[in-house]
């Protein structure tokens, strides 16, 4: 229990042996594996959070491609640069005093550096991003399953939605967009930040961004500062669970 409650804090990770040398992520995973700390997390997956949202068709997996695949130029799309000025400043700092808020309907609220989201195990994917603008691109992305992030932080029974919180504004509004329990405990959703092998460049969403599959291109929210764990989506924003679905006729649920 000590070890849970050390690992949720920045100085907890740090303790565990998590952090800070700098040849941490190619040893990542082994390392991991070998610090009691950190398998008491990992092991503490609460059974199936994921409630049936969905009749069937839950557990399909989007298609992956070879690197030969790989899209010469991924376009950047949407918010190139976020404006906000504490956002200026972590990316200057390289994004070392960032981190990734984790609240609402959980046991433990997070806050996760970078370094310990790379530190997690892994998943890499070569998959095919389809905007409704009308352009595709083929890339490939890094980043810890967004299921273990969740298990870390144990959801409550009510839980249905995770609220994705982005850094980013089309005039004043914040960019925000919104999942169901079965694409965030889908394995090929990720917290990306590696994108074609790089930490993800601005334009494509710094520090963080999600990747969630089988949804279309404005469902993947870039600049992710913090997810939201709630019962609905009432009352946040217009109310229908993202920017493009408040401002415009874009759907909800835009699985591909
Ligand atoms: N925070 C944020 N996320 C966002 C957007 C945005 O403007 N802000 N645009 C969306 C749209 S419409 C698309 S197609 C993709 C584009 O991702 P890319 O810039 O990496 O190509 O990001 C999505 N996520
Ligand atoms: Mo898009």
């Amino acid at each position: 229990m000590t070890d849970k409650r050390l690992l949720v804090s920045r100085r907890g990770l740090i303790r565990a042996g998590a952090l800070g040398a700098g040849g941490l992520l190619l040893a990542g995973c082994d390392r991991l594996n070998s610090s009691a700390g950190f398998r008491g997390v990992l092991e503490s997956a609460q059974g199936l959070h994921m409630r049936s949202q969905r009749l069937f068709g839950g557990e399909a997996l989007a298609r992956e491609y070879a690197e030969s695949a790989m899209s010469p130029v991924f376009r950047a799309n949407g918010n190139r640069e976020v404006a906000d000025s504490a956002y200026r400043h972590m990316l200057e700092r390289g994004f070392a005093d960032w981190t990734l808020r984790v609240d609402g309907l959980v046991a433990r609220p997070l806050a996760l550096p970078l370094a310990a989201l790379q530190a997690m195990p892994q998943r890499e994917q070569i998959t095919r991003h389809d905007c409704v603008e009308g352009w595709s691109a083929i890339g490939k992305w890094q980043g810890p399953q967004l299921s273990r992030v969740l298990d870390m932080a144990g959801l409550a029974e009510r839980a249905r939605y995770l609220v994705f919180h982005c850094a980013d504004r089309f005039r004043s509004t914040p960019y925000y967009e919104s999942i169901d329990l079965v694409d965030a405990f889908h394995p090929q959703t990720i917290l990306a930040w590696k994108m074609n092998g790089q930490p993800l460049p601005e334009a494509h969403g710094a520090p963080l961004r999600l990747r969630v599959e089988r949804q279309l291109g404005y469902k993947h929210a870039k600049y992710v500062m913090r997810i939201e764990v709630r019962e609905s989506l009432d009352r946040l924003y217009g109310g229908k669970g993202g920017y493009w679905e408040d401002h415009s006729d874009y759907a909800w649920y835009a699985g591909i």
